[in-house]
C-alpha cells in the first residue's frame, strides 16, 4: 500500500497548526516505515511489537503533554493525532501508547510525591520502564468501584490483597498503578515488579488486539512500602480522571482505524473488476459504503478537534469526552465491517489491514467504558437521571376485593 497521505474531505488540515501537523506527520512516517512493515506478523504471533519501544521514546510518543523531564509539553490536539495515526497502525500500539502516557504517567504526574515523579517520568518517557494500569477486577469491570481489592496499612507499609483482571501490558510491567479500596477509600498504589506477593499472567486465546500483551494481576499479602501511595488519590474520582485522558485518545484512535480501513477499501474498489469489465467503485452500493466512510471520519475528526481545543482551554468534560470515544469507536467498528465487505473474500485474510481492526476494534468499543455505558454517562448529563443500576422495583399493589372486579355483583 502507498505512503499514507490522510483523509481529508473538508479541509481539516487548514485547522490544524504547523506545529500540530508536524508532529502528526512524523509519526505517520514512524508508522509507515516501522510498524506496517511488522504488524500483521506480530498480530498473527501474537506478541507486542517491543522492538518499536526505544524508537517510540526517542519520538516523544510517551507523556507527550508533560512539559517537564525533557518531554516536549505538546497540546492535546498534537497528543491527539498522534494516537489517530499510532491507532492507524494498529489500536495495540496505540493502546500501548495510551496506557503508559494517560493511565501510568499521569497518574504519577497528578497525583504523585515529587520523589515518585523522578523515580518514574524520566524512565517512561524513554520507554526504558514500561507501566500498567490496574483497575478492572474479574467481577468488576463497567462498575469499578465494587473493587475487591484492599489496602491495609501494616506497621509502616500496606497489605494489598486482591486481583486484577484484563490489563494491558501486565506481565511487561516494571511498575503498576493499582487501585484498591482502603479504610479512607479507594486509593492509587504504585506495586513495583518483583515485589513478593505480586504475580501476573498474560491472558491466552485473545482474537483481538493480539499485538498487545493482556495480564491478570494477583497481590497475596503483598507488602508495599508507606511511600507507594499516590498521595493524592482521594476516592474512584482520580482514577475516573485517568480514564478521561486515555479515553480523549482513542477518540482520536478510532478515526486513525476508520481512516485505515477506508483507504484499503477506497483503493481496492478502484482496482477490483467485477461484472463487465468495471471497478466495483462504480457500482452505486459499493459507493455508498465509501459515502459513509467518510462522512462519519469527517464528522468525527471536526467534533475530535473541537474536543481537543477545549481540553487546551481546560473546557473538556467527562460526558465531551464519552461522546467523542462513544462515537469515534463505533464508526470505526462499522467503517471496519463495510471495508470487510467491500474487501469480499479478500477482506477476511491479513494480506489487507482491515481484518484486523475489525478484530481489534471489539477489545476497544469494550475497554475504557463500553459503548452502552458512555451512552448512560451522556444520558446521566442530558437529563440528570443515572441509570446505571436497574430501577428499584415498584412495591407490589395490594390485590382489589374480588367484589369490587369488574363484570362481579356486589
Ligand atoms: P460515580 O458515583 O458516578 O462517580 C464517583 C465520583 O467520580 C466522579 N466522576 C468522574 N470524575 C472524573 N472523570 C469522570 N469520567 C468521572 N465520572 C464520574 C463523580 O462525579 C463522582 O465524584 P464525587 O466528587 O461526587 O465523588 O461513580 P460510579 O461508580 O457510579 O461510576 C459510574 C461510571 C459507570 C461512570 C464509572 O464507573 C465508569 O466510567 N465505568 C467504566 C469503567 C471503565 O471505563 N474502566 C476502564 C478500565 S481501564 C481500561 O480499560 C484500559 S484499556 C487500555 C487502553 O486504554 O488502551
Ligand atoms: P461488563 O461490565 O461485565 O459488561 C458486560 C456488558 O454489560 C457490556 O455490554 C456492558 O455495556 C453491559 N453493562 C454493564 N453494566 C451495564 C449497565 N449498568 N447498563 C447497561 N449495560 C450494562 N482494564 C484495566 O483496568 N486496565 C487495562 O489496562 C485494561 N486493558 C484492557 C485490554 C483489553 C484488550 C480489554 C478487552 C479490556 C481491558 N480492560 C482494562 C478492562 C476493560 O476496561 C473492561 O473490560 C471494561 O470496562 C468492561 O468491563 P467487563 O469486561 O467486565 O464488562
Amino acid at each position: 500500500m502507498n505512503r499514507f497521505t490522510g483523509v481529508d474531505f473538508m479541509e481539516f488540515d487548514s485547522l490544524l497548526s504547523e506545529e500540530e501537523r508536524m508532529v502528526r506527520d512524523s509519526v505517520r512516517a514512524f508508522v509507515d516505515d516501522k510498524v506496517m512493515p511488522i504488524i500483521e506478523d506480530c498480530h498473527r504471533e501474537g506478541r507486542t511489537p517491543l522492538e518499536l519501544v526505544p524508537e517510540m521514546g526517542r519520538l516523544n510518543l510517551f507523556g507527550a503533554t508533560i512539559d517537564e523531564y525533557n518531554l516536549p509539553g505538546l497540546n492535546n490536539v498534537a497528543y491527539g493525532l498522534i494516537m489517530q495515526e499510532l491507532e492507524r497502525g494498529d489500536s495495540g500500539l496505540r493502546s500501548f501508547v495510551s496506557v503508559q502516557s494517560s493511565l501510568v504517567m499521569y497518574p504519577i504526574y497528578a497525583f504523585g510525591s515529587q520523589e515518585q515523579k523522578d523515580r518514574w517520568i524520566p524512565p517512561l518517557g524513554s520507554g526504558e520502564a514500561i507501566g500498567c494500569f490496574g483497575l478492572t477486577e474479574p467481577d468488576f469491570g463497567s462498575n469499578p468501584g465494587g473493587m475487591l481489592t484492599r489496602a491495609e496499612r501494616d506497621g509502616d507499609g500496606w497489605v494489598l490483597n486482591g486481583s486484577k483482571q484484563w490489563i494491558t501490558n501486565g506481565t511487561l510491567a516494571d511498575v503498576a498503578v493499582v487501585w484498591a479500596h482502603t479504610d479512607e477509600g479507594v486509593r492509587g498504589f504504585l506495586v513495583e515488579k518483583g515485589t513478593p506477593g505480586y504475580t501476573s499472567r498474560d491472558q491466552k486465546g485473545k482474537f483481538s488486539l493480539r499485538a498487545s500483551t493482556t495480564s491478570e494481576l494477583g497481590f497475596l499479602d503483598c507488602r508495599i512500602p508507606a511511600d507507594a501511595i499516590l498521595p493524592k488519590t482521594t476516592g474512584l474520582k482520580n482514577a475516573l480522571m485517568c480514564l478521561n485522558q486515555a479515553r480523549y485518545g482513542i477518540a482520536w484512535g478510532g478515526i486513525g482505524s476508520a481512516m485505515e480501513c477506508y483507504r484499503t477499501a477506497l483503493a481496492y474498489s478502484k482496482e477490483r473488476i467485477q461484472f463487465g469489465g468495471q471497478p466495483i467503485a462504480s457500482h452505486q452500493l459499493v459507493q455508498d459504503k465509501l459515502v459513509w466512510m467518510i462522512s462519519e471520519i469527517t464528522k468525527a475528526q471536526f467534533m475530535t478537534l473541537q474536543m481537543g481545543r477545549l481540553k487546551d482551554q481546560g473546557k473538556l468534560k467527562h460526558f465531551h469526552v464519552s461522546m467523542g470515544k462513544r462515537n469515534n469507536v463505533w464508526v470505526a467498528r462499522e467503517a471496519a465491517k463495510l471495508a470487510r465487505d467491500v474487501l469480499g473474500a479478500n477482506g477476511i485474510v491479513d494480506d489487507y489491514p482491515v481484518i484486523r481492526h475489525m478484530l481489534n476494534i471489539e477489545s476497544v468499543y469494550t475497554y475504557e467504558g463500553t459503548h452502552d455505558i458512555h451512552g448512560l454517562i451522556i444520558g446521566n448529563h442530558v437529563t440528570g437521571i443515572p441509570a446505571f443500576e436497574p430501577p428499584a422495583q415498584p412495591e407490589p399493589r395490594p390485590a382489589k376485593p374480588r367484589s369490587a372486579m369488574a363484570g362481579e355483583r356486589p
